[in-house]
């Protein structure tokens, strides 16, 4: 495949968990991405970059190979990928930005029945799973002596059908585990879905539109996180009211029209706005209170 100079080349997953969030994200930088079913090519028609459209598990060799430029992965992927390419992998493509979906842990798994006090119970035992390079280093990790048993799918039936003592697999809500009579005794490695790139140097043209890519995106991610709030605070507890607003640095504070007790506060939350603060801010006396959501927000 021909790669233009002077357009970025992404991989994302085609069809699968992290394609939905990986499109709506390079939208939501302003990319329109030519989405079509069946394709595994697109030109944005506004930004210069291209997708190509892929199975999760080719996208760090489509980097390392020099094929794209970047990919939107999850870390599972990536670092089972480059652990097993030993250390030629991690000197070629790195994480530069982690992303808010695709959250997920790979953790150890026992049949229900099965007691379990410290990791030191795995010793000796056969543990499935399909992220064998992973799992191989959380055991020399913790000293210990396991057999692995690689399989490529349906993990959680291993121990049912008498293939291993447990397994390693990524859990999100825990169903799955339940659903199979296993029980979730430690965490091996916590994954989410992450922009990575090549290490190799991009063309200038390249690199200026990288740099704006990025800077788009942190303008998104930034915005996510953050919310705009609006309340009415009396004057006696204002000090109180801005304390509670997380991770606001500058308030603005304004006069109400024929209110000498209380002002207007206008502020940029960074962390998460919880039900919780709001509760905090009513029994201190806030009122008319406003949460917004921001959509873009350039330091
Ligand atoms: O076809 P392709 O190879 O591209 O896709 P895939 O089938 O290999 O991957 P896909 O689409 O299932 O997952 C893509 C990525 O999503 C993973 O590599 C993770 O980074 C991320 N992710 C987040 C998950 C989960 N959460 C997840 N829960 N991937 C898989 N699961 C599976 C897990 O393997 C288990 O079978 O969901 C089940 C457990 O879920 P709960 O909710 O029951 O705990
Ligand atoms: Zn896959």
């Amino acid at each position: 495949m021909k790669t233009n100079e002077n357009r970025i080349r992404i991989a994302i997953q085609k069809s699968g968990r992290l394609s939905d969030d990986s499109f709506a994200l390079l939208e939501k930088c302003g990319i329109k991405t030519g989405r079509y079913k069946g394709r595994l090519f697109c030109h944005s028609e506004n930004f210069p970059l291209d997708l190509l459209l892929v199975r999760d598990d080719d996208i760090p060799n489509l980097i390392l190979d020099g094929v794209c430029d970047l990919g939107i992965v999850g870390t599972n992927v990536l670092n089972e990928s480059l652990l097993s390419l030993g250390n030629s992998g991690f000197s070629c493509v790195y994480e530069v930005q982690k992303l808010n979906f695709g959250a997920s842990r790979l953790s150890i798994a026992i049949p229900d029945n099965c007691e379990y006090y410290s990791v030191s119970d795995l010793n000796g035992k056969s543990i499935a799973t399909t992220y064998p390079y992973l799992l191989r280093e959380y055991l020399k990790r913790n000293g210990i002596e396991a057999k692995i048993v690689t399989l490529t799918g349906s993990v959680e039936i291993a121990p049912r059908l008498n293939i291993a003592d447990a397994i390693c697999d990524l859990v999100s809500t825990g169903v799955t585990l339940e659903a199979n009579g296993l029980r979730e005794v430690d965490v091996v490695f916590l994954s989410y879905a992450a922009l990575v790139m090549t290490t190799s140097p991009l063309t200038p043209a390249k690199q200026t539109v990288y740099n704006s890519f990025k800077r788009r995106l942190d303008s998104v991610l930034q915005a996510g996180e953050s919310k705009y709030i609006m309340l009415h605070a009396p004057k006696s507890a204002l000090k109180a009211i801005v304390k509670l607003l997380p991770g606001v640095e500058n308030p603005t504070i304004m006069n109400l029209e024929g209110n000498d007790r209380a002002v207007a506060v206008h502020a940029v939350c960074k962390e998460s706005v919880f039900w919780e603060t709001i509760d905090k801010l009513k029994a201190e006396g806030a009122s008319a209170i406003l949460v917004l959501p921001i959509e873009k927000m350039m330091e």
